[in-house]
């Protein structure tokens, strides 16, 4: 501990002042619109009021960011560092008026200058940082990890365009730039002072010093500066702060003081922007790596920077390296941060010139890994050549740490010299790759999936070798999401009746909604929990005609399929039913009695052909159903643009039946499925990722569980699958196929859907859609049956919410520490 960090300059923070929080606050909105914004406090616009709102937090935020920090420092507590490439933050304002208490004050005191505090709040433009769930989860552990008190930070790129804005247009996704710091960053620190040098392509050159040792350094860099960027997530009521730093890339050439003085003006601002680039745009591909330069050097840049940040406050410690470790764990979230590893090894090696042995030990006790999915094309590698021009140092260790690897295998398995080829690091064919996971599960002591179920298969198939080799690492954190953000802050009125009838504790201790069992068969209570929900279908509805123009029933089962576009998540199996749904309308008007509103959502990869031409499919059939008059409003079907996590928090408390319908193995966790099932949807799902366990935490006649099981997938391809035995044993079925096929929803282009039929009948049918689709009209005819009964679906709507809390993030996050870092809150 420094003197500069003792408690002792406590004193110095600036004292509140003492008057009531709603007049304080409100006078510091006033100060910020004048003297950070510049306006006039007579008449502020809405979004200068947002503005000096949040500025005005962000004042109470640092005064405890900087409190924690000390006590941190006091403590010298071992700390945690979250490292991720996306965080997906969501809007912040409501978020932190309610983990600061200051949610009525706000109100008072807005309330007072001619506003409404939701008016106000809607003015906030959400940082897209994140594609969907693996930022997403990010997000909801560093709110469980300030409110569990950690002594933690979160690390990662601040973008300068998040993930694309969606627009529809004629039915088809149009990308659009997300500039999201159009506004102002009003949440957030810029910290000139705190910058690193990033250090990319040049030559190894190795040499001989004077105690004649074997030295290594890089010649003829490129530089690249990362600037801290600060934003503060704070705990509940807590009064405990952490840091999300995110790095921004800035020109190195401005600190040289000739740069701009070589005659070359508009060639010197072109280097400049060429730098900066690598923070400028978050890889909008989910599950699918892009194998571009750029992306490694993104990852580079996060890791290098937030290495050399971490080593710099070890330092101040003045204790020895072999105490890193017990002082530090560096945890990776998914393997894009990998290169941690041998940037590790080389600043302790390179330059702190400890042996190998000694660097080696110290690695492979500081760093965990979280790995989030078992699809093969998701597991990320990168051509050897374009890391040996990147970083060929790394490329050195990661041959060294890899011939070392290689050698103790050799030993401990004598009799399989097949497994080296399969677990060594680089895959050696026509063409080397790097294998990242590789490299992330030998350099780390633990290695986690995020469901019971996926780290089984982690450890039975996808990394079963590794299994064998280090048995200890591998082991299982169930994910979880914040009650605070998806129940408190998106579904206040839920959350005010069950506060109301079981008390606050649940915000923090969410495994208290069990508290809620006796009221299940309390009439009162089942009246007051439908019309809230009710209530929430009527706002959905409101929104719905507004963006869409489209009129639903707030009444009618609202049938919610929103998360990224991918074939694995199977939207086309929901759509399929839709349209068998729709020809029963068509054929016998009154075979289908519960109406239905379906409601979609979701981004595509800009370069995913099929998940877009799936999108436009949907939106064609919406438009055929919607305005085909025999259908009235039995059947509706909605697509929302532009899904992120604001959009999310509309949808979530207004949805009745919630989709989580990917093919069985296929999807590692989910959270969605988690946020859903807390506000009362009921599951139609399959049983993969975390569906199983909520299955059993929910209990087996609380949701709707169909199709094959995992193993029964992996059989039924090695077996020789045959979709079209599917196609042509099921008339229903052959039906909606022929008509998409056939033109029937794109009557101006007949063959415009062609390529989605034939996925499924000529080309194998990966996902197994046509295997699932008798199971998955069966249950939706039981959902449907299910819903007709009120009294029934309000219980099984109570019921899921109240055993739900095993899956907080909280809960997950406390399991991380315990069992994995080895922190407690301070
Ligand atoms: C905060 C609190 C202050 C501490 C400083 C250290 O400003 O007491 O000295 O953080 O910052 P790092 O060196 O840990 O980044």
């Amino acid at each position: 501990m420094t003197s500069q960090n003792s408690g002792n300059r406590k004193s110095r923070l600036p004292e509140a002042p003492a008057t009531r929080p709603a007049e304080s606050l409100k006078q510091d909105i006033l100060r910020h619109v004048l003297y950070s914004l510049g306006r006039d406090t007579e008449r502020p616009d809405r979004q200068t009021v947002f503005r000096a709102l949040a500025l005005s937090l962000r004042d109470r935020l640092v005064e405890k960011w900087i409190a924690s920090q000390r006590d941190i420092y006091s403590r010298s507590s071992k700390r945690v560092y979250y490292l991720s490439l996306e965080f997906l933050p969501g809007p912040f304002l409501r978020e932190n008026l309610i983990a600061l208490g200051l949610e009525n004050e706000a109100r008072e005191a807005l309330t007072d200058m001619g506003f409404g505090l939701d008016d106000v709040a809607d003015e906030e433009y959400e940082p897209g940082l994140g594609n969907g769930g693996l930022g997403r989860l990010a997000s909801c552990y560093l709110d469980s990890m300030a409110t569990l008190r950690l002594p933690a930070y979160g690390y990662g790129i601040h973008y300068a365009y998040g993930i694309f804005y969606q627009l529809i247009k004629e039915g088809r996704q149009v990308e659009r730039a997300d500039n999201w710091l159009r506004g102002g960053t009003h949440w957030e620190f810029e910290r000139s002072h705190y910058v690193h040098p990033v250090r990319f392509y040049g030559q190894v050159r190795e040499w001989v010093d004077e105690q004649g040792r074997l030295r290594h350094s890089l010649e003829n860099a490129t530089t690249v500066m990362a600037m801290a960027c600060d934003m503060f997530i704070p705990g509940h009521k807590n009064d405990y702060v952490l840091n999300m730093r995110l790095w921004a890339a800035k020109t190195s050439r401005e600190f040289e003081f000739s740069f701009f003085n070589t005659g070359d003006y508009i060639g010197a601002v072109e280097e400049k922007i060429r730098d900066e680039n690598i923070s400028m745009v978050l890889y909008p591909n989910d599950e699918a790596p892009e194998g571009k330069e750029l992306r490694l050097k993104q990852q580079f840049f996060l890791v290098s920077a937030t290495i050399q940040d971490i080593v710099r406050r070890f330092r101040k410690k003045g204790i020895a390296w072999d105490q890193l470790p017990r002082k530090n764990v560096i945890h990776l979230n998914e393997t894009h941060p990998a290169v941690a590893i041998p940037e590790l090894m080389r600043i302790l090696v390179d330059e702190e010139l400890l042996t190998w042995e000694e660097a080696w030990y110290i690695c492979v006790r500081t760093f965990a890994y979280t790995n989030h999915t078992v699809l093969p094309e998701a597991l990320e590698v990168w051509p050897e050549d374009l890391f040996r021009r990147l970083l060929p140092r790394h490329l050195q260790i990661i041959h060294e740490i890899n011939r070392r690897f290689l050698h103790d295998v050799r030993r401990q398995f004598p009799n399989d010299p097949n497994i080296l080829g399969r677990v060594s690091l680089v895959h050696e064919g026509e063409s080397r790759w790097v294998r990242m996971s590789h490299l992330a599960i030998v350099g780390s002591f633990s290695v986690n999936g995020v469901s019971a179920h996926h780290s089984e298969i982690l450890k039975e198939s996808v990394f079963h070798d590794f299994y064998k080799i280090f048995p200890e690492r591998f082991n299982n954190k169930t994910n979880g999401i914040t009650p605070r953000r998806w129940l408190r802050q998106c579904n206040p009125t839920l959350a005010w009746l069950i506060t109301e009838h079981i008390g606050p504790e649940w915000l923090t201790d969410l495994a208290q909604l069990k508290k809620l069992e006796p009221y299940v068969n309390s009439e009162g209570f089942h009246r007051a929990w439908m019309e809230v929900r009710l209530r929430n279908k009527h706002k959905l509805a409101e929104y719905i005609r507004d963006k869409n123009g489209i009129t639903v029933m707030p009444e009618s089962l609202f049938d919610v399929h929103v998360k990224r576009f991918h074939e694995y998540k199977r939207q086309l199996l929901n759509v399929l039913h839709v349209i068998a749904l729709y020809n029963r309308i068509r054929s016998s008007p009154g075979s289908v009695t519960v109406p239905r509103t379906y409601i979609f959502g979701g981004k595509a990869a800009p370069g995913y052909y099929m998940a877009k031409h799936i999108i436009r499919l949907i939106n064609s059939v919406a438009y055929t159903i919607n305005t085909d008059p025999r259908v009235g409003d039995l059947l509706k079907v909605v697509f929302l643009q532009n899904y992120c996590v604001t959009l999310a928090e509309r949808i979530i408390p207004a949805t009745d039946l919630s989709e989580q319908i990917s093919t069985a193995g296929m999807e590692a966790s989910g959270t969605g499925n988690m946020k859903f099932a807390l506000n009362g949807a009921i599951t139609i799902g399959t049983h993969d990722g975390a569906n199983i366990e909520i299955m059993e935490h929910v209990g087996n006649e609380n949701l709707f569980l169909f199709g094959l099981l995992s193993h029964e997938v992996n059989e039924m391809r090695s077996q020789g699958y045959n979709p079209r035995l599917f196609y042509e044993r099921d008339s229903e079925l052959r039906e909606v196929l022929d008509m998409i096929a056939g033109g029937f929803f794109s009557p101006s282009e007949p063959h415009l859907f062609r390529d989605v039929v034939e996925s499924l009948l000529n080309h194998g049918d990966r996902y197994m859609v046509l295997a699932d689709f008798r199971s998955y009209v069966y249950r939706q005819q039981d959902a449907a049956n299910a819903f007709m009964d009120q009294a029934a679906w309000a219980r099984m709507s109570m019921l899921n919410t109240s055993r739900m809390g095993f899956f907080s993030s909280d809960r997950a996050v406390d399991e991380y520490a315990k069992d994995i870092w080895g922190v407690s809150g301070v």
